[in-house]
């Protein structure tokens, strides 16, 4: 899809964003960085701003003349609901209301695995099933996604929702090797949203080729997404005597991992 608008990313500032920001010029040319923490210094091709997600001013500021969005921004683990509803609950509405407002998009909304964490490691899933958030953070993904259906069928603003599962270089931890999402593959995965003719709604898993992965796009065929890193190749590294974890407790059981033992009480 040709648009020779600004593309813009919200949390710029952030470990993904920092990475991101000179492919994303690469790919698309000009880029507005934002971040709640000042993302300077600007790289050739692109604006740097400081702005909260929960001022709806300063988002418009941002979203007026932009086209495609990268919404990476907001707080990214668990915390306290005050700060997930200013963060991430307030913050992914203005960006989705700023965008209907100056006809910006398409939207590749960083969503995540923790809108899906209660399942458990035995469960396979589909980009169709109901959602299980495994903690507060997951809940605040689960409104974004289902604000993403709204703001499409109500008003057409196109969205993908990427359900990311580990986006980290390598994989540390054995429930990684599920989880995985190399940073190369994060970027196919942009760049195949944006490639889309139509993205309507589309939820989508953020992973690599991992062999143990949980997570299928199978539902998704218009978004020609092909991973090419597999967390198999670090198995015998990180479980050198095969999976000696004990399935039974939380953190293990259920592919949510910490984000869901974070609180747990046994019923
Ligand atoms: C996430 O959504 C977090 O933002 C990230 O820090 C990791 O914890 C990741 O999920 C994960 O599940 O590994």
């Amino acid at each position: 899809m040709r648009d020779s608008r600004p593309t813009l990313l919200t949390g710029a500032a952030g470990v993904l964003g920092r990475w991101l920001r000179p492919r994303l010029i690469e790919a698309y040319g000009s880029v507005r960085s934002s971040d709640v923490v000042d993302p300077a210094p600007a790289l050739p091709g692109e604006e740097t701003s400081v702005v909260d997600l929960a001022d709806f001013d300063a988002v418009e500021g941002i979203v007026k003349g932009a086209g495609r969005i990268i919404h990476f921004g907001g707080i990214s683990y668990e915390t306290s609901f005050d700060r997930i509803l200013s963060s991430n609950i307030l913050g992914t509405y203005n960006v989705f209301e700023a965008a209907r407002r100056h006809g910006a998009g398409p939207i590749v909304y960083a969503s995540s695995n923790h809108a899906i964490g209660f399942y458990t490691r035995d469960d396979r899933l589909d980009v169709r099933v109901p959602k299980r958030p495994d903690s507060l953070y997951g809940v605040s993904k689960a409104f974004g996604e289902d604000l993403a259906s709204l703001f499409f069928d109500k008003y057409g603003v196109e969205s993908a929702c990427l359900r990311i599962g580990t986006a980290r270089p390598d994989p540390i931890d054995p429930r990684h090797l599920s989880t995985w999402h190399s940073y190369d593959d994060l970027l196919r995965l942009i760049e195949a949203c944006f490639a889309a003719p139509h993205l309507g709604c589309t939820v989508l898993y953020g992973v690599s080729n991992n062999d143990r992965s949980w997570w299928s796009n199978e539902g998704a065929p218009h978004v020609d997404y092909r991973p090419q890193d597999n967390a198999e190749d670090f198995a015998a590294t990180l479980i050198p005597d095969g999976d000696t974890r004990d399935m039974a407790a939380p953190e293990v059981k259920y592919q949510g991992g910490p984000f869901v033992s974070d609180g747990y009480v046994k019923r």
